[in-house]
């Protein structure tokens, strides 16, 4: 290949990449320049096409002018003001428009910054709600295996993914989880929500945990409607309606993380909805804003608010909780903005219609090499693989999928994998014929690194992208 005499790259030593092993990253960037619509530009001008809406957090599409103005004109005209006792309409504007797109009854909205603040923000909540009512000692907090709730203490304590927990010292205290719902031995290859199994494994919740812990210490469950970071885990029918009634049932609060499904992304607007269940709170991120401010929110029950104005002292401050950039002016102008485009564009509809054509699409990978299961929900589909033996018998675990990964990057489109499985989550905007070109490339990669055996794993096979090759020769 011949080297590009065009491409600069900036100095990568400063810069720690998150969630990220920096080592094999900076000898094999991959840099995007620009974007607009459902594609990327990368630094050798080639065009991307986004199969991830980013980190699941554009359903809009990239480069939206109507946000894009509006928060330039904003930064103009009120760039900041005071977030705690003091503040600005324009943040009471964005509540109560969220309001109106959340599920009746959850209509009271505090704003955070990200899907993980917006976590560890619902924990408190649900923690100081009911001290407020009296019950101090309902103080334990549920999550689920495999679950993610972002980053910060509260979120990885009842989050279940060892590898973002084990690095970390002790979790908090008064937590437990309860199993996650995927199950590939009964379930593989389903299309859409399983359709056994749910309320056996709901029980369990109360069968193990509630006999174990008693109910009357545990403060809430957090869950995610369907488990995004974790490799697209869809849970089986009756599964989330019976968590409800169990929660109800014991004066458990349930909280719905919907930072990956708020906004369309199951062709409802958020999972809430799509499994006809409503919790007491859900928190969100990522698509409040198109993804392009950094903002997040935690929805509650109007009576949840309302236990805290009534209960709490003349005067005091009722939630001793919030953040220098809750609600700045410009992510609620960018959160306004991205409602409107919702409104006009009706994205959900969207989703829901191409749904049955993504899901056949992302089906049709079944029968490639190493494919072990295909999962799917409006625009989600997860490709989980076969566990890459090397020739001394040892699992390499995530290889096969990291070069699936590498490989589609090389082919212009872009994934996400985690472990053994990849992540397909478009932006709203996708067309048919972007959904045919994601799984058709996807398809080519898989076949490519799996023909190659243990040689296909070697990220310098896809050193062929121009801007990793150079990159490539500033190293050797
Ligand atoms: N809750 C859920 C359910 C999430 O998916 C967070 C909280 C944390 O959000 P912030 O804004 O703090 O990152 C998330 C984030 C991936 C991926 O590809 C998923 C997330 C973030 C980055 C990558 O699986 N989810």
């Amino acid at each position: 290949m011949e080297k590009s005499p065009n491409i600069q790259l900036p100095d990568l030593s400063h810069y720690w990449v998150p969630f990220t092993a920096n080592r094999q990253f900076k000898a094999m960037p991959r840099l995007f320049k620009a974007a607009k619509g459902n594609y990327y530009t990368s630094m050798d001008d080639k065009q991307i096409l986004d199969g991830t809406a980013g980190l699941w957090c554009t359903p809009a599409g990239h480069g939206r002018e109507e946000i894009a103005t509006a928060v330039g004109k904003q930064l103009l005209t009120l760039d900041y003001a005071p977030a705690f006792q003091s503040s600005h309409p324009l943040a009471f504007e964005a509540a109560s428009r969220l309001a109106e797109y959340l599920p009746n009854g959850l209509d009271r909205v505090f704003f955070t910054n990200s899907g993980s603040e917006s976590a560890d923000t619902a924990l408190k909540i649900a923690l100081a709600y009911h001290r407020v009512c009296g019950n101090p000692l309902r103080n334990k907090l549920i999550g689920r295996e495999r679950g993610y709730h972002g980053v910060n203490f509260g979120g990885i304590a009842v989050g279940g993914i060892a590898g973002n927990r084990k690095a970390f010292g002790n979790s908090l205290a008064g937590i437990d989880h309860i199993r996650h719902p995927l199950d590939i031995a009964k379930n593989a290859f389903t299309k859409g929500v399983p359709e056994d199994g749910g309320i056996a494994l709901a029980n369990e919740f109360e069968q193990r945990i509630l006999t174990l812990h008693d109910p009357s210490t545990i403060a809430a469950l957090i869950v995610e409607p369907m488990q995004g970071s974790a490799g697209v885990i869809v849970p089986p029918t009756g599964y989330l309606k019976r968590l409800r009634e169990i929660c109800t049932k014991h004066g458990i609060l349930l909280i719905f993380d919907e930072v990956i499904t708020g906004f369309g992304r199951l062709g409802t607007r958020w999972g809430a909805d799509y499994f006809d269940v409503t919790p007491d709170m859900i928190t969100c991120a990522k698509g409040l804003t198109n993804g392009v401010v950094p903002m997040g929110a935690v929805a509650v029950k109007h009576d949840i608010y309302d236990a805290f104005m009534e209960k709490s002292p003349e005067g005091a401050i009722e939630l001793p909780h919030g953040y220098t950039y809750s609600a700045i002016p410009i992510a609620c102008t960018a959160a306004i903005a991205t409602l409107d485009i919702f409104a006009a564009e009706k994205l959900e509809a969207r989703a829901a219609d191409l749904s049955g054509y993504f899901e056949q699409a992302a089906h049709s990978l079944r029968g490639l090499p190493m494919v072990r299961d295909i999962r799917n929900i409006g625009l989600v589909a997860g490709i989980e693989f076969e566990q890459f033996m090397d020739k001394n018998g040892v699992a390499k675990v995530g290889a096969f999928a990291f070069a699936t990964y590498l490989k589609c990057y090389e082919l212009g489109l872009h994934i996400r994998f985690t472990g053994d499985i990849i992540a397909i989550s478009p932006p709203l905007t996708i067309e048919k014929h972007e959904i045919d070109r994601i799984f058709n490339t996807l398809s080519d990669a898989i076949k490519f690194v799996a023909s190659h055996g243990e040689k296909g794993l070697e990220s310098k096979q896809y050193l062929k992208n121009e801007q990793a090759w150079a990159k490539a020769q500033i190293y050797t």
